[in-house]
């Protein structure tokens, strides 16, 4: 489950947060040629409506399962079912949020496919009903194994209640008995009939590995993996009971490296030089890496520290980091703009979503960032290739190639860094792919700052002053 496989040499994913179906459908062709191999959508089952919440409608309503019909905010089962097909046309997947540890929270109200819900009893296991599941009280965990006296999670040093009781509250499904399972399976496998190829396994911490195992082992047609397990350190339940079950988000990874490209607590870009296991990382083959994700961006989730699109340069530097270093699935953020970080999408006043139109304000749209995308053509160019020449001043410059496919200078430096560097590349004329849009000349499509030539000897000579509007330079065959 954690082996995936893109097409046309591309490797990176996007997550396209809060997107409609037929926006991603419209796109699909665009992310081809951007190099993307696959999109994680947000969850596409039937989800709660919190229409007098202040403000109404937010994101996380989505974050609670009324049924498994596929009518969300995003669009129903027939426009889902179009976005797959003309995705896996284009040669891009799709990767679905799944939301099975739980159904919705407290109260009760009818959920975005009209079916009723009724989040039963704050205190015990009484009163739940999802008619359209169905599920009843008898599907959830209760005071027989959640060891909390409010029956919500209160310590995660206690894994029986990180596992067995409510995470905010949140209806927690028994998935320990063969009936919630046979649900949640059911789903699953339906929208791998459709065409996904992927499932982003939410909230996964909060669920025993053997139960997430029969679940998996259940279905048909090989899909790919990734659980969303919180692992910083400091709590008993660890990234690594989850890395035989397919791969696990790195948590660490997009927090340490934010540092040392601020140069907070102590880091600086010079520690990049063996960024990976060595930091104490699940291994790069079972990890998917991000600079922030769409909690963490907002202070959610082990929020906080993280490089946002809020800070633009300091996060395309992070971002080019992320996408020309060889450890991990990289996903890239596409963001829409908040000032709450409880707002949902931009939207009308019923709730519905508005039409993705990148760079008007509302969608911010990272991964159609020229800086970004670009990196994505270099991280494909030089998948398999193992990091060569690495150069460091010791402090926030560094530079390294990837083989003899690709050669990245970032410096951070409050002056102006030049260097004669070893690129590693074949001779010849390459444009910068951070100002540029060709790799190769003639350099157009931007500013075109610091196009090189290496010489017979594998050498150039590249400076990149602190006043640069993007501190990088990045060039690939
Ligand atoms: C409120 C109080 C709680 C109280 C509860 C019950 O805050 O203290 O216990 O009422 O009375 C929303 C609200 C939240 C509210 C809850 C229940 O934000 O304030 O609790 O509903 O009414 C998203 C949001 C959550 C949101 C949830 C459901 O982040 O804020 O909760 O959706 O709508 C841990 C986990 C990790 C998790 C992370 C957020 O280990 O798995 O927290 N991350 C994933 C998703 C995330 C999602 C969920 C899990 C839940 O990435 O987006 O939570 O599906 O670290
Ligand atoms: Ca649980």
């Amino acid at each position: 489950f954690g082996g995936y496989s893109c097409e046309d040499g591309r490797d990176v994913m996007v997550h396209l947060f809060e997107w409609k179906w037929s926006d991603i459908a419209s796109n699909c062709h665009r992310l081809a040629q951007l190099g993307y191999c696959a999109v994680q959508v947000s969850p596409p089952h039937e989800h709660a409506v919190y229409a007098n919440n202040d403000p109404p409608y937010p994101w996380w309503q989505r974050y609670q399962p009324v049924s498994y019909i596929v009518t969300s905010r995003s669009g129903d089962e027939a426009a889902f079912q179009n976005m797959v097909s003309t995705c896996n046309a284009a040669g891009v997947k799709i990767y679905v949020d799944t939301v099975i540890n739980h159904m919705t929270a407290g109260g009760s109200g009818t959920g975005s496919a009209g079916s009723s819900w009724n989040g039963g009893d704050d205190y015990t296991n009484i009163g739940q009903d999802y008619p359209s599941v169905p599920f009843g009280p008898g599907d959830f965990n209760g005071a027989d194994n959640c060891p909390s006296s409010s029956g919500n999670i209160d310590d995660y040093q206690n894994v029986d209640q990180v596992r067995n009781c409510r995470l905010v509250g949140l209806r927690d499904l028994r998935l320990g008995d063969d009936y919630p399972r046979d649900m949640v399976r059911g789903y699953m496998q339906k929208v791998i009939d459709w065409g996904v190829a992927g499932f982003r396994i939410d909230a996964a911490k909060h669920m025993w590995p053997g139960d997430l195992g029969s679940i998996y082992g259940g279905l048909s047609g090989s899909p790919f993996i990734y659980q969303e397990v919180i692992d910083q350190g400091g709590e008993p339940i660890t990234a690594g009971e989850y890395t035989s079950m397919g791969r696990v988000t790195e948590f660490k990874y997009g927090l340490s490296l934010s540092d040392c490209v601020r140069a907070a607590n102590g880091q600086k870009l010079a520690y990049l030089s063996n960024f990976g296991e060595d930091w104490g990382f699940i291994g790069g083959l079972s990890a998917v890496v991000f600079v922030d994700n769409h909690d963490n961006q907002r202070g959610h989730g082990g929020g906080g520290g993280v490089l946002t699109h809020k800070e633009p340069r300091d996060y395309k530097v992070a971002n080019a980091f992320m996408l020309a270093w060889p450890y991990g699935y990289p996903r890239v953020m596409s963001s829409y703009s908040f000032e709450n970080a409880d707002a949902g999408p931009p939207s009308d006043g019923s709730g519905n979503t508005n039409d993705v139109q990148c760079f008007d304000g509302d969608w911010v749209c990272e991964h159609e960032w020229r800086q970004i995308h670009n990196m994505v053509g270099l991280h494909n160019a030089a998948v398999g290739e193992p990091v060569a020449n690495w150069w460091d001043n010791g402090n926030m410059a560094i530079a390294f190639s990837r083989g003899a496919k690709a050669f990245v200078f970032i410096n951070k430096e409050e002056f102006s860094v030049t260097q004669t560097f070893q690129t590693g590349l074949p001779a010849g004329e390459y444009c910068d792919v951070i100002s540029c849009d060709g790799n190769l000349p003639p350099c157009t499509g931007g500013e075109c700052l610091g196009s090189i030539s290496v010489d017979d000897a594998g050498t150039a000579t590249v400076t990149i002053s602190n006043t640069d509007t993007d501190p990088i330079r990045a060039y690939h065959v």
